[in-house]
C-alpha cells in the first residue's frame, strides 16, 4: 500500500491508533481470508479492496470531495442509496466489527450497549475511522433504542449528523411516516450538495442500486450449489464490501466473480467437498471486521450457504421499481423497497422468520445459526419464538450471542461443532 499518511493526518485520524487498527484488521484478514482453500480467482479484487480500504478508496472519497461531491455515511440499510446517488454524492457505511477502544465508548454509552454501537463511537472517538471522518453528513435512524439515543451523544461528535424517524409497525401510517421521513432526507441532500433531485437523476441511482443488487442476489443463488461454490466468510467479505466501495465497479467485480462460480458450479467445483454440512447464518449484521463466528463455523466441516442479515440478504433483496413520472412517483417505489425490510425493530416481524425458512429450502440447508449480538434486545427477543418456530418446522436451530471480543471463541466453537454434529446426523 502506497504512504497515505499525509491524507490521514489531513483527516485529522489518530496515527497510532489507526496503525494499530490496520494492524489488526490486516492480521485477522491474512489468517482468516488468505489461508482458505480453493478461493475462486475473482476474490482477488476484493482483497485488493481490503488493502486498500482505508488507502485507495479513501483517495477516491477525497478526489470526489475536492470535485464538489458530497459523502454521506449511514449505520442502516434504511437510508437509500438511490437518494444519495440522485445529488451525486457517495454513500458509506459506518457500522464497525471491532472491538477498538471501547474504554473510551464507555465514558459515554452504558457498558450494556451492543458491540456495534461502542464500535462506532470507539472509532469515532479513538479518531481511527477514515470513512466517519470523511463524510461530510452521517444519517442516523430511530431503529433500535440504544441507536436511538446513541445518536444524541454522536451528535456533538460529528460535523453534520441527520437523524431520520422510523416506523415501528408495518401499518399505513408507518409507510406514511418512512415516505415523509425519505422526503425530508431529500431536502437534507439537496442542501448539502446543492443539487437537485429530479426524474433522471433518481431513475439513474435507482439502476445503479438495482443493478448492485441484482449482482448479490446472483451471488447468493449460486451458492446453493452442492458443492458450494465459495465459502461463506468470501461471500460475507462480498456482502460487507457492498458498503465501502464504488458501486459501478462493485457490480462489475461480483458479476465476474459469478461468472467464474457458475463455470465452477457446472464442472461440480467447490470450496468444501460435497456433502459438507450447510448452514444459514441469521440475525444481526456482520461489519467488517467481525469474522469471528463464519470463521468458527466454518472451520468444524460446515459451509455457510447464506446470510440472512443486513449484511446479506436483507441488504440486497427487493429492487426499486424504477417506474414513475415524478420523483413523488419515485419517492413511492422507494418507500415500497424500503419498507419490506424485516428487521427485528419491526413490531410484530413475522415475514423475517417466514424468510429464513424459504432461505432455509432454496439454499439447500441443513439448519439455521441464530446470531445475536449481546444486548442487542430486538434480535435476541425474536431469536426464542424463531428459534422454536424453525425446530418445530424441522429446520434445526441454534441461538448464539456473542460480541467482538475474542474470550468466547473456545467455548463458542464447541457449541457450533455440536450443532454441526447434530446437522451431519439427521
Ligand atoms: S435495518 S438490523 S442495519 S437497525 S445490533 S445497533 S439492532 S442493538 S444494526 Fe440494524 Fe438497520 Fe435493523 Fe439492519 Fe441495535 Fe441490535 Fe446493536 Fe443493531
Amino acid at each position: 500500500m502506497r504512504d497515505y499518511t499525509k491524507m490521514w493526518t489531513e483527516l485529522g485520524l489518530d496515527l497510532k491508533g489507526h496503525d494499530a487498527l490496520l494492524s489488526v484488521l490486516g492480521g485477522a484478514y491474512t489468517n482468516i481470508f488468505l489461508s482458505q482453500k480453493n478461493r475462486p480467482e475473482g476474490m482477488k479484487y476484493f482483497d485488493f479492496v481490503m488493502t486498500e480500504v482505508h488507502g485507495l478508496r479513501i483517495q477516491e472519497l477525497m478526489d470526489a470531495k475536492a470535485q464538489g461531491r458530497k459523502v454521506i455515511g449511514s449505520y442502516c440499510v434504511f437510508v437509500p442509496e438511490e437518494l444519495i446517488l440522485a445529488v451525486d454524492g457517495v454513500s458509506v457505511g459506518l457500522c464497525a466489527g471491532a472491538e477498538f477502544n471501547f474504554d473510551g465508548a464507555e465514558t459515554l454509552l452504558p457498558r450494556n450497549t451492543c458491540s456495534l454501537i461502542k464500535s462506532a463511537f470507539g472509532f469515532k472517538l479513538g479518531k481511527v475511522c477514515p470513512y466517519l471522518e470523511a463524510s461530510d453528513v452521517v444519517v442516523g435512524e430511530n431503529t433500535c433504542d440504544g441507536k436511538k439515543k446513541s445518536y444524541e451523544m454522536l451528535a456533538p461528535l460529528v460535523k453534520d449528523l441527520y437523524v431520520m424517524d422510523m416506523p415501528q409497525m408495518k401499518s399505513e401510517s408507518g409507510r406514511t411516516l418512512l415516505k415523509e421521513e425519505y422526503r425530508k432526507l431529500i431536502d437534507k441532500l439537496e442542501k448539502v450538495s446543492g443539487k437537485k433531485v429530479t426524474v433522471e437523476s433518481l431513475k439513474k441511482g435507482i439502476d445503479i442500486v438495482n443493478a448492485k443488487r441484482a449482482a448479490v442476489r446472483r451471488l447468493t443463488e449460486l451458492r446453493a450449489a452442492d458443492p458450494a461454490p465459495i465459502s461463506g466468510l468470501d461471500a460475507l467479505l462480498v456482502n460487507q464490501v457492498f458498503f465501502y466501495d464504488d458501486p459501478v465497479r462493485f457490480t462489475d467485480s461480483v458479476n465476474k466473480l459469478c461468472d467464474e462460480l457458475e463455470e465452477r458450479v457446472k464442472k461440480g467445483i467447490g470450496v468444501f467437498p460435497k456433502g459438507t454440512t450447510r448452514v444459514i447464518v441469521s440475525g444481526c449484521p456482520m461489519a467488517v471486521p467481525n469474522w469471528k463466528l463464519p470463521m468458527l463455523i466454518e472451520s468444524v466441516n460446515a459451509v455457510i450457504v447464506g446470510e440472512e442479515s443486513c449484511v446479506g440478504e436483507r441488504g440486497a433483496r427487493w429492487i426499486t421499481e424504477p417506474k414513475g413520472k415524478t420523483v413523488d412517483d419515485l419517492l413511492n417505489t422507494i418507500t415500497e423497497r424500503y419498507f419490506n425490510i424485516d428487521c427485528a425493530i419491526f413490531t410484530p416481524n413475522p415475514s423475517r422468520l417466514a424468510y429464513i425458512k424459504e432461505m432455509n429450502k432454496k439454499l439447500k440447508a441443513d439448519g439455521v445459526i441464530h446470531y445475536s449480538l449481546q444486548f442487542c434486545q430486538p434480535y435476541i427477543m425474536e431469536s426464542g419464538p424463531a428459534g422454536k418456530d424453525l425446530e418445530k418446522s424441522g429446520i434445526p436451530t441454534i441461538l448464539l450471542e456473542t460480541d467482538y471480543s475474542e474470550q468466547d471463541a473456545g467455548q463458542l466453537k464447541t457449541r457450533i461443532e455440536a450443532f454441526v454434529e447434530r446437522l451431519h446426523k439427521k
